[in-house]
C-alpha cells in the first residue's frame, strides 16, 4: 500500500516536518456517530468516523495549540491523517492507548471511537505520559467478526481484504468480497462494533452525558453537516456534480463519482428489493451506462437480486 509506506523515512521522522523537532502533542478526537437503520430497504451504512468531518474538527483544535506555540516563538505544524506521520504510533508513544488486535488504538475505558491528530514542534516539552499496557487479553472478537478475514494476525490487517480499503480503492470491486460488503457504502466498523471496551463505553455513555460530550458541544463539534446513512437508489439517480457536492469530503478515488455508484450497486445487490419499481429502474439505467465498470456492477446486482426474487 502507499499511504505512510510511500515514504517511510519521512513518515517516521518528525524532523522532516519541523526541523529540529523536539516534541509531538497528540490529540484523540472522540466521535459518536449513529447506528444505521440496517433493516430499512435501500439504506447504505456509513462508518461512524465519516458521518461528520472529524479530521476538520481535530485540525481546528490543534490550530489553537499551534497558535500558542508560535506566539511563544516556536515552530509548530499540524499533521492529521495525511501520511506524513504514522499517527497511531505517535499516539501510542504519547500514552494515549494500546494497539488492539484489530490494529486500532484503544483508550482504556473508552475504546477506539476516536481519530488522531498531532502537532509537531521544536519546543522541548516535558513528556507527561506513560505507555498504556495491552488491554485485549485473550479476546479475539474482532478477528472472528471481520467479514473478510482481513485481520490475519493479532495487530496485522491485510488492507487488500479490508472493506474500508476496498470501498476506497480504484477499479472493479473484487467479486470475492462483494457479498461480505453487505450494505456498507463508506468505511467499515465491524471490528470496532464487536469490541468489548467499545461496547462497555457505549453502555456507560447511554446512562450519562459525559464530560467530553459537554466539552465538544461547547466547542461546536456538532455544528456541521452530518451523513448518518445514505439512500442507495438516490446515489444512482444523482448527477456526478450532486454526488461530489454531497460526499466530497470522503476519500473518493480520483474524485470520480463513479466509485460511489459502484459501491452503491454492490450494496444494492446485497440488500435491495427488485419489487421496488424505483430500484429496478435505477439498476436498469446503470446497465445501459457508458461506463463499462458501472455496467458490470449493475449486471452483477441485477443478477443477484433476480436469483433471490426467483427463489
Ligand atoms: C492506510 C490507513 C488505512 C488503511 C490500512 C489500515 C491499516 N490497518 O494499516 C485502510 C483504508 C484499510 C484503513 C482503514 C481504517 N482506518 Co485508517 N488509516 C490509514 C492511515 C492513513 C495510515 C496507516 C498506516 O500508516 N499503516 C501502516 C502501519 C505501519 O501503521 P499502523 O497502521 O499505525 O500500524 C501499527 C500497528 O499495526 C502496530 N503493530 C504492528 N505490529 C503489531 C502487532 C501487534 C500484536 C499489535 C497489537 C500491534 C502491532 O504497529 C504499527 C506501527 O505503529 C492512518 C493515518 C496515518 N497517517 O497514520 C489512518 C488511521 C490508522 N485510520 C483510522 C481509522 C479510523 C480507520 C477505520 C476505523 C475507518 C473505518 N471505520 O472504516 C478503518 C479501520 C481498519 C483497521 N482495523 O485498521 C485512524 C485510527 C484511529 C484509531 N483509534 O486507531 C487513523 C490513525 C486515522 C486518524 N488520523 O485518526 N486505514
Ligand atoms: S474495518 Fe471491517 S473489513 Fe477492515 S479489518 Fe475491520 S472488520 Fe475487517
Ligand atoms: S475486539 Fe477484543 S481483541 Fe479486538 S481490539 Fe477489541 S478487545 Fe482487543
Amino acid at each position: 500500500m502507499q499511504f505512510t509506506y510511500r515514504n517511510p523515512e519521512r513518515s517516521t521522522d518528525a524532523g522532516c516536518i519541523v526541523p529540529n523537532a523536539k516534541s509531538i502533542i497528540v490529540v484523540a478526537q472522540a466521535y459518536k456517530g449513529e447506528d444505521c437503520k440496517a433493516s430499512q430497504a435501500g439504506v447504505g451504512k456509513v462508518a461512524k468516523y465519516s458521518q461528520q468531518d472529524n479530521y476538520r474538527l481535530v485540525r481546528g483544535k490543534l490550530a489553537l495549540v499551534v497558535e500558542v506555540l508560535v506566539a511563544n516563538g516556536w515552530n509548530a505544524k499540524i499533521v492529521c491523517d495525511d501520511n506524513a506521520l504514522v499517527d497511531r504510533e505517535a499516539a501510542y508513544r504519547a500514552g494515549i492507548g494500546w494497539y488492539g488486535k484489530n490494529s486500532m488504538l484503544l483508550i482504556p475505558r473508552r475504546g477506539s471511537w476516536f481519530v488522531i491528530g498531532s502537532v509537531i514542534t521544536d519546543a522541548p516539552l516535558v513528556a507527561a505520559s506513560q505507555q498504556v499496557k495491552d488491554g485485549c487479553g485473550k479476546c479475539t472478537r474482532c478477528i472472528d467478526a471481520c467479514p473478510t478475514g482481513a485481520i490475519i494476525r493479532p495487530g496485522v490487517v491485510d488492507a487488500n481484504r479490508c472493506l474500508a480499503w476496498l470501498l476506497q480503492a480504484k477499479g472493479s470491486f473484487p467479486l470475492a468480497y462483494r457479498d461480505a460488503l453487505g450494505n456498507r457504502i463508506y468505511g467499515c466498523d465491524e471490528c470496532q462494533e464487536v469490541c468489548p471496551p467499545n461496547r462497555a463505553f457505549a453502555m456507560r455513555e447511554q446512562r450519562s452525558t459525559s464530560q467530553s460530550e459537554a466539552l465538544s458541544n461547547a466547542l461546536g463539534d456538532d455544528d456541521q453537516d452530518t451523513i448518518t446513512w445514505v439512500d442507495l437508489v438516490e446515489i444512482l439517480e444523482s448527477s456526478d456534480e450532486e454526488l461530489l457536492d454531497r460526499f466530497g469530503r470522503w476519500y473518493i478515488p480520483g474524485r470520480q463519482a463513479r466509485y460511489l455508484r459502484r459501491n452503491a450497486l454492490v450494496a444494492l445487490g446485497n440488500i435491495g428489493d427488485l419489487t421496488s419499481p424505483r430500484l429496478r429502474q435505477a439498476i436498469l439505467n446503470e446497465m445501459a451506462n457508458n461506463d463499462e465498470m458501472i455496467r458490470e456492477h449493475a449486471c452483477w446486482a441485477f443478477d443477484k437480486l433476480s436469483r433471490t426474487w426467483d427463489s
